[in-house]
């Protein structure tokens, strides 16, 4: 009798692993099938991702004026549609940027003035506190 128990365990068992060991390559296969479908996915965003900044950086850019010694340096700056002008305010007296665009408030030393061109031209602009003070900005 202990025999007979013995043996149908053994073939139980058997069949156990019989029937269970096929099925085991396919789940893997799926999991690995699965990750690998998120990782492309997730490949695929961090490049949107990446590309973005990367044409922003290159559609526009900032340039810097000057404001020292009682003129704008450099007094003309030619840029493109859509770029940014970044005026630093280095002297003690205190100065403006005044176009008919744009217009800042009364900079003191170490404050500055930034303003973005969208469409094309020649923006003459003073310092309203010292009218002979003149710059240009060229936006093509
Ligand atoms: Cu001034």
């Amino acid at each position: 009798m202990k025999k007979a128990i013995t043996i149908f365990a053994i073939i139980s068992l058997f069949l156990l692993i019989v029937g269970c060991t096929p099925q085991v390559p396919k789940l893997e296969n799926n999991l690995q099938n699965t990750v690998q479908q998120e990782e492309d996915k997730l490949n695929n965003q961090k490049t949107t991702v990446v590309q973005e900044p990367l044409e922003k950086t290159i559609e526009s850019s900032t340039q810097i004026v000057e404001i020292k010694g009682f003129a704008f340096v450099p007094q003309t700056i030619t840029l493109k549609v859509g770029d940014t002008v970044v005026w630093k305010q280095k002297d003690s007296a205190p100065h403006t940027v005044t176009g008919d665009e744009f217009s800042s408030q009364r900079l003191s030393k170490g404050e500055d003035f930034v303003y973005t061109f969208t469409a094309p031209g020649t923006y003459d602009y003073l310092c309203s506190v010292h009218p002979s003070m003149r710059g240009t900005v060229v936006v093509k």
